[in-house]
């Protein structure tokens, strides 16, 4: 086994070609967005992980525009800089992800709040057959301070278990940044989001995929900058809301329409009063009868019909939007 990182290696003098073609057991992935004050202390703490535990890896910084000097640290400590055009944490990743020379994956978070010293508790399980090993900071402990309260107590959890119910997943941190899975494991997710949602997919494509995930408890500490988090509550939480509910259209259609067509059976029978003053809750009735049954009846559908109609419509919705643009 080659118990030298490549991190290592590469302070050693050894030309990049050479680096290159090695393979290694861990690829470290971190996305990385201006984070000069913390970089060289998350790498470190990566690379002495490796070292003390005589796992060959290499360290990749995936980087899109950072302007604070991160990749000229993250090259003077030796890790591999991987410049993604494209913006967002999960191109990032995915950029990084595609250069991995590893067997085993581990991606963290680039601002100290997570414990790089865990890479040999998510490795090992991946050794014994696990295809992802999610970090759950709930479990291992979070520090004072380093989790905002509205994401403790209402973000995390919701999301959560809204995932599980929806997907039947057994992680209980969606969300968790710091994880492990296997090259192979990873290509057959096939992941696409870009932004945030990027950790809700990994876990839902696993389930789907029916792969085998592990637990691993992984404290958070609060993160060791200045500025604040490149993540916004509401905007990224709601795009991982959109993620769960796009992924799942019997979540998304069948159940909100039988539930509304259950609702509207229920008023149109057995209100009286309601149904027998016109300026009531009539109307409001039949538009959620009708509302359920036309979610049913397009769940229904067949998948390649659902998908024509979808075209159709987004073809005829541009081609008016085209039209109006040229009338003004
Ligand atoms: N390359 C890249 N990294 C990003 C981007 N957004 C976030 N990151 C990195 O992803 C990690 C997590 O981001 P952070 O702002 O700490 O989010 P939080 O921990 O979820 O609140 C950090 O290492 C960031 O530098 C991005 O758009 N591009
Ligand atoms: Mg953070």
């Amino acid at each position: 086994m080659v118990t030298a990182t490549i991190a290592s290696v590469s302070r050693k003098g050894d030309s990049r070609e050479a680096i290159a073609s090695e393979s290694v057991e861990v690829s470290v992935v971190m996305p990385c967005l201006n984070e000069a004050e913390t970089l060289a202390a998350c790498i470190a703490e990566a690379q002495e992980a490796l070292e003390n535990h005589d796992i060959s890896g290499e360290i990749i910084i995936a980087d899109n525009g950072s302007t604070d000097g991160s990749q000229e640290i993250a090259e003077r400590m030796g890790a591999r800089v991987v410049d993604v055009t494209r913006k967002g944490y999960g191109s990032a990743l995915m950029g990084g992800i595609q250069q991995a020379r590893g067997q085993y994956i581990v991606m963290g978070d680039a601002d100290m709040s997570y414990d790089f010293g865990d890479i040999p508790k998510l490795v090992s399980p991946l050794r014994q057959g696990a295809d992802i090993v999610m970090g759950n900071r709930f479990r291992g402990g979070i520090q004072p301070g380093a989790m905002p309260p509205l994401h403790r107590y209402l973000g995390n959890p919701v999301l959560t278990s809204i995932g599980r119910i929806f997907y039947k997943s057994p992680s209980s941190d969606f969300h968790c940044g710091l994880r492990a899975f296997t090259k192979s494991a990873y290509d057959r997710m096939d992941l696409r989001t870009t932004g945030m949602e990027f950790a809700s997919e990994m876990v839902v494509k696993a389930a789907v995929l029916e792969m085998k995930l592990i637990e691993a408890p992984t404290k958070l500490r609060p993160d060791g900058r200045s500025r604040a988090p490149h993540l916004r509550s509401w905007r990224d939480g709601w795009r991982h809301l959109r993620f769960l509910l796009l992924y799942s259209p019997r979540w998304l259609f069948l159940y909100p329409g039988l539930l509304l067509m259950i609702a509207g059976i229920y008023l149109v029978f057995y209100i009286h009063k309601l149904i027998t003053d016109p300026n009531g809750l009539l109307p409001l009735m039949c538009i959620g009868f009708v509302l359920g049954l036309v979610f049913l009846l397009w769940m229904m559908l067949p998948k390649g019909l659902r998908h024509m109609l979808s075209r159709v419509g987004r073809f005829i919705f541009r081609r008016n939007s085209k039209e109006a643009q040229h009338k003004h």
